[in-house]
């Protein structure tokens, strides 16, 4: 089997943004997949690559990226065999030869390493996950973001995605249950107590209700668990993602109405994960704090998760170097932050080699194709994190996690609550 052609052009996102879509042609059958976009990104990701040209959407036009795939990626990959995912990525990163994917775009390289992934078990005539993860197929706990703050929303609320994470339950399936009537819950908690205003929406399709302080998110959310009649701590846990590099300002940390050192800041989050049942604490830090980080998953880490996403990237030796000093105990992994699936792949596999946790996960700006889905299965990383349980661009990844758990059946793994530290 060869890829016959490799394409492009440049499609909306979530948002409303251009972005890449990659289609690779097998068998005649054309392949696709679509690059996502962050808000809050990790300044030692892979390069976006914009065109600049301020006429066409602002200046984040993809035309450059799309012309990088339709040029000298494809001329690259055609003939090449598509179920062979580490020689199509290991040659665009041959030819981009950059340490940032500076140079084809890491927007126009994921999109061609996911649409390669598919293309791959198209040939082969499996599905995706079992493409990249053979028998090892397990469910995800899901991490569901139904509190948008930060740069995801237009409040005062800085700590950017205050989660559930419904892992008491016995299947997926469940946990997606539990995650939509907890929302419908919420959205009635909010209009009541704030007004209608209340209810409108962020990025990721969580609500973003004019609350001042974590806390105060925390609090009603679990207010929302126990009137949709399940018992916090028990059936439903919390998690947040702080990205706490968006509320840093020359050392100091502006958040909850407070102005906090990194030593405060980290006392602020104990207490929080002895106030509410929360499990899982992303990006506690500033990206470069490697320090902190390792001194709270010192402090906390034997019962909560403490995930690194702009920390690490994604990025075998950013992860390497937090590994070595203890810094963090799981990894956030987005295909899109090093540019291909084999690079991701890497880092997923060190994070299993020393224990560390891995969240597959969405970006805020995102669109209907539903690779990661598989991906999280197939690699078995047992968590994923992709939005609110609304939202089209979030639901096609649950949707389709229902879909691979009907077609597992009784092969289907779920970890549940061992997947954390409680
Ligand atoms: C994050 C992500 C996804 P963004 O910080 O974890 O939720 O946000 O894609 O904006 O970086
Ligand atoms: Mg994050």
């Amino acid at each position: 089997m060869q890829i016959e052609n490799v394409w492009a052009r440049e499609v909306l996102d979530s948002r409303g943004n251009p972005t890449v879509e990659a289609e690779i042609t097998v068998k005649g059958h054309k392949i696709r997949a679509i690059a996502p976009s962050g808000a809050s990104t990790g300044t030692w990701e892979a390069l976006e690559l914009r065109d600049g040209d301020k006429s066409r959407y602002g200046g984040k036009g993809v035309l450059k990226a799309v012309e990088n795939v339709r040029g000298p990626i494809a001329r690259a990959l055609k003939g090449m065999d598509p179920a062979d995912q580490e020689a199509i990525d290991r040659a665009m990163i041959e030819l981009d030869g950059t340490e940032n994917k500076s140079s084809l775009g890491g927007n126009a390289m994921v999109a061609v390493s996911l649409a390669a992934v598919r293309a791959g078990a198209m040939a082969e005539g499996v599905p995706v996950y079992e493409h990249v993860g053979g028998d090892h197929a397990t469910m995800p706990v899901p991490m569901l973001n139904i509190i948008n703050g930060g740069k995801h929303a237009g409040g005062n609320l800085k700590v950017q995605e205050c989660m559930i994470i419904p892992a008491g339950a016995p299947s997926f399936s469940e946990c997606l249950r539990i995650s939509s009537e907890v929302y419908m819950s919420l959205k009635g908690i909010l209009k009541d107590r704030y007004g209608v205003g209340a209810i409108n929406i962020g990025d990721e399709g969580g609500f973003a209700p004019p609350v001042d302080t974590v806390d105060e998110a925390l609090t009603t959310i679990t207010d929302a668990v126990s009137a949709a009649g399940y018992v916090p701590g028990k059936d439903v846990f919390l998690a947040i993602d702080a990205a706490s590099s968006e509320f840093f300002e020359d050392g100091v940390y502006f958040v909850d109405g407070l102005r906090l050192s990194a030593g405060e800041l980290a006392d602020h989050y104990v207490e929080l994960t002895e106030d509410h049942p929360l499990i899982s604490i992303e990006d506690p830090f500033f990206e470069d704090d490697f320090e902190t980080t390792a001194e709270l998953t010192r402090k906390v880490g034997g019962r909560v998760q403490i995930v690194g996403d702009d920390l690490f990237v994604t990025n075998s030796k950013r992860l390497s170097k937090g590994i070595a000093c203890g810094a963090a105990n799981a990894l956030l992994l987005k295909v899109n932050q090093i540019g291909t699936i084999t690079e991701a792949g890497e880092a997923a596999q060190m994070s299993f080699d020393s224990r560390y946790n891995v969240v597959v996960s969405h970006r805020s700006g995102e669109s209907e194709d539903t690779t990661i889905a598989d991906l999280s299965v197939g690699w078995g990383s047992g968590e994923i994190k992709t939005g609110a349980p609304a939202r089209g661009e979030r639901t096609a990844k649950y949707n389709r996690l229902l879909r691979i758990e009907e077609e597992l059946g009784s092969k289907a793994k779920f970890p549940g609550v061992s997947k954390f530290r409680i």
